[in-house]
């Protein structure tokens, strides 16, 4: 395009429009086989505008990261149009949107496994963002088939899907595909790392990555894929870490912590995790990966001390419990790429006042997460954590 304008300037299309004609088609296509292409192409190519999505398809829109999304395109991008396509498991909730506008956001209940579903809303999107997954190790731990075929099967529906309507995907992935790092070591996660699951859920992810770059450099699928740390913050189902903690101590009980509790997890707050996707699916490098996080490691026990603190209690006032089998030890991000490339910076940088908000918001929203807890615990409570 700046040759063209260039070329425009100096009163060379002037003297014969119809070479502007003739060039322009040929520019344009050049541009298109650069992002549509395949394999290498596709990697090395830089969306210099910017993608400006008008329909957003939303996998898992009424679980925790990908309602919190919902809630972040709605209020920052009200021109987009979302579909939420969600299956409504026991981790889903419809009221994780309420409220947002109808003629904004609506809800499609169904599952990403599901052909012909796909066959009729995936037309007239402009972007897939993918977040449904069954999304708990420990429950991968104990029965892993729900999670080959949604995390698996599901993400191989979707990019079928993508692929003959040529829809933008973005996947949603988490940082656990790499494996773990020691507790002492000072290395952290990036873009080069080698995939090392330990956990059937980290297992189901990798694979599902794998999948999202073979649709890339085989059939030129235009997608990206992100990986990110541990997200925390509102409407994060009771059976996580700190939503757990938090529930227990408000109904009286004593929060439960795995192993030796010395285990580091890198916290996110999910509405930075959700500006971080916007910013990829809007700018990203086609067939590209970015490793999400906000600088936020801390070890478990130091977590639950600090909620325990911040609601009034004795910090030992909590259960040792039977560690997690295959326990990660250490998950670490550099997220160096993103910042420098996409100019993404996280904005809940205060890890305590984060906790604080979060705290607060599950004090005040018991109907919300009432219904779930003893169903939780009573699960916990059969494999003896
Ligand atoms: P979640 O369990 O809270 O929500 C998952 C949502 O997906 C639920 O609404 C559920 O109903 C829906 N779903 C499950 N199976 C489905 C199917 N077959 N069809 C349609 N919908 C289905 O999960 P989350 O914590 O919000 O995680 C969202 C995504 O982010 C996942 O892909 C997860 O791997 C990834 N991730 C999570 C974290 C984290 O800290 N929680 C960190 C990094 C990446
Ligand atoms: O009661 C508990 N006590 C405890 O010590 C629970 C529920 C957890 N833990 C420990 C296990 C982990 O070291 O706390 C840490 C965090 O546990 P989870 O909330 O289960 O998260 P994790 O296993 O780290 O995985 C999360 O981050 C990466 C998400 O659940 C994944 O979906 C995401 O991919």
């Amino acid at each position: 395009l700046p040759c063209l304008v260039a070329a425009i300037r100096c009163g060379w299309a002037n003297r014969s429009r119809r070479y502007a004609i003739q060039v322009f088609p040929s520019l344009c296509a050049f541009v298109c086989i650069r992002n549509v292409g395949i394999g290498k192409a596709v990697a090395e190519t830089v969306s210099e505008q910017g993608f400006k999505p008008k329909h957003i398809l939303v996998t898992g829109g009424c679980g925790f990261i990908g309602a919190n999304f919902v809630r972040y395109v709605a209020r920052n991008h009200p021109d987009v149009h979302i579909t939420v396509l969600d299956k409504l498991t026991y981790a889903g909730n419809p009221a994780n949107i309420d409220g947002l506008p109808q003629s904004q956001v609506e809800l499609v209940i169904g599952d990403i496994c599901d052909a012909s579903l796909l066959e009729r809303i995936v037309p007239g999107c402009d972007a897939i963002v993918h977040f449904a997954a069954e999304s708990h190790n420990d429950n991968s731990i104990f029965d892993p088939e729900p999670f080959i075929r949604t995390n698996v099967e599901g993400t191989m529906r979707l990019l079928e899907a993508a692929r003959k309507y040529d829809v933008r995907f973005h996947h949603i992935s988490t940082d656990e595909v790499y494996g773990d790092l020691a507790l002492d070591d000072p290395a952290r996660f990036d873009e080069n790392s080698p995939y090392r699951p330990s956990s059937p859920y980290s297992a189901s992810k990798a694979a599902s990555d794998h999948l999202v770059r073979a649709w890339t450099r085989t059939y030129g699928l235009r997608a990206t894929i992100s990986n990110c740390s541990n997200n925390y913050g509102p409407y994060q189902h009771v059976e996580k870490f700190i939503p757990r903690q938090i529930t227990s101590i408000l109904e009286g009980a004593r929060p439960k912590l795995y192993g030796t509790g010395e285990n580091v997890r890198d916290w996110i707050h999910t509405e930075d995790h959700s500006s971080a996707v916007w910013d990829i699916l809007t700018k990203g490098r086609m067939g590209e990966t970015y490793l999400i996080g906000a600088d936020g490691e801390r070890n478990n026990i130091t977590v639950l001390r600090m909620i325990l603190e911040a609601m009034g209690k004795d910090p030992d006032d909590f259960d040792w419990v039977r560690d997690r089998p295959g326990h990660d030890r250490r998950y670490a991000i550099d997220s160096t790429k993103l910042r420098r490339e996409l100019g993404w910076e996280p904005r809940h940088t205060d890890f305590a006042e984060g906790l604080r908000q979060t705290i607060d918001w599950y004090v005040a929203n018991e109907a919300w997460w009432r219904p779930a807890k003893a169903a939780t615990e009573a699960r916990y409570a059969k494999q003896g954590q």
